[in-house]
């Protein structure tokens, strides 16, 4: 801001003050939560803007999400009459496709549809992630933990229809809380289906640090691509999931109450990723680059408020080799 005057500075005197108009004022009283919302707020245009306060690092505007495009891929398939998503011609070429520069396809564009707005994101910063879908007629948000599609999980969904970005009309729109690590692109994918009437799509999250991006922002995505990452990981795990050796690796006690120990005799030593999946395919831990002492791992996972029922823990070594195995809380 230049104030016009000769030394360009803003802390003159009263008798100099610039009068400034179209004020907006915050409702009474100003509490302390009010001041965090504002706070949120303010934080959340600047990201929408692009715009990283403090010196810059290198010349880059977001440094903390290189791998970042901008845009996500929307496919649509028109004539679609069904409210089944697996009426959607996924395997057939789409109708058109598109990029999107943030998660959210446009409204009220046609009946009888479907779309699959899919591609990566990368998460800014290191902690737990919540997600949530909003859409009409029906949709479904999926994450894989990592850029590779076939670890795709469902996280949230709505049944019914939702007005625009209208996050919070069912429980199910909401994800639980998702470990995602700094830099790291994750594959995500929503599907939806339109019959009549309104029509919309959107996937809005909020990161570790509380600020929400509903939607989330273009700088955090980019577009589908089949060469996922490096070849050889995604082939290897493509191989692991038929390679299995869990035989030999075994999870004590189970059915397990809050600690659960795996041995891995020594196959491995070292893990890429775990990952503990609940019985509906939510990610409900996850842990990247663990070094197992004595070819043994022991989670305590007291922390995490987790029913009793069936879990799954997958993990990948560091050559890039899937397992899974079935644990049980009592
Ligand atoms: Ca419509
Ligand atoms: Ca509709």
């Amino acid at each position: 801001m230049a104030w016009n005057y000769p030394n360009n500075r803003n802390d003159i005197s009263v008798s100099e003050k610039a009068t400034y108009s179209n004020n907006t004022f915050l409702p009474n009283p100003i509490t302390k939560q009010t001041e965090k919302d504002e706070f949120l707020s303010w934080q959340q245009k600047l990201q929408l803007n692009n715009i990283v306060l403090g010196p810059s690092k290198g010349g880059s505007t977001n440094p903390e999400t290189p791998s970042t495009t901008g845009k996500i891929t929307r496919e649509y398939w028109s004539n679609v009459h069904s409210t089944n998503y697996s009426d959607i011609p996924t395997a057939s070429p789409p109708t058109s496709i598109s990029e999107l520069t943030l998660f959210e396809a446009p409204s009220n564009v046609s009946d009888n549809y479907g779309q699959r707005v899919r591609g990566f994101v990368t998460a800014p910063e290191n902690g737990q992630y919540t997600f949530w879908i909003a859409a009409d007629d029906k949709a479904e948000l999926y994450l894989s933990s990592t850029e590779d599609p076939a670890s795709k999980v469902r996280i949230a969904f709505t049944d019914n229809y939702t007005y625009s970005r209208e996050w919070v009309k069912y429980p199910s729109q909401q994800s639980a809380k998702i470990m995602l690590q700094a830099g790291k692109r994750y594959y995500i994918e929503a599907l939806h289906i339109e019959g009549g009437g309104g029509d919309n799509l959107a996937v809005g999250w909020q990161l570790p640090s509380g600020i929400m991006e509903r939607p989330i922002v273009g700088n955090r995505l980019s577009p589908y691509t089949t060469t996922v990452g490096t070849t050889a990981v995604a082939s290897t795990l493509e191989i692991a999931d038929v390679d299995i050796n869990s035989q030999k690796t075994i999870a004590y006690p189970n059915p397990f109450s809050s600690k659960i120990t795996l041995n891995f005799r020594n196959q491995i030593m070292e893990l890429q990723q775990l990952v503990l999946l609940s019985p509906t395919g939510q990610v409900i831990y996850q842990s990247n680059s663990v070094e197992l002492e004595d070819s043994k791992l022991e989670l305590d996972l007291s922390g995490l408020k987790m029913k009793a029922g069936l879990y799954l823990i997958k993990y990948t070594d560091n050559q890039g080799n899937s397992n899974s195995l079935k644990v049980y809380m009592k």
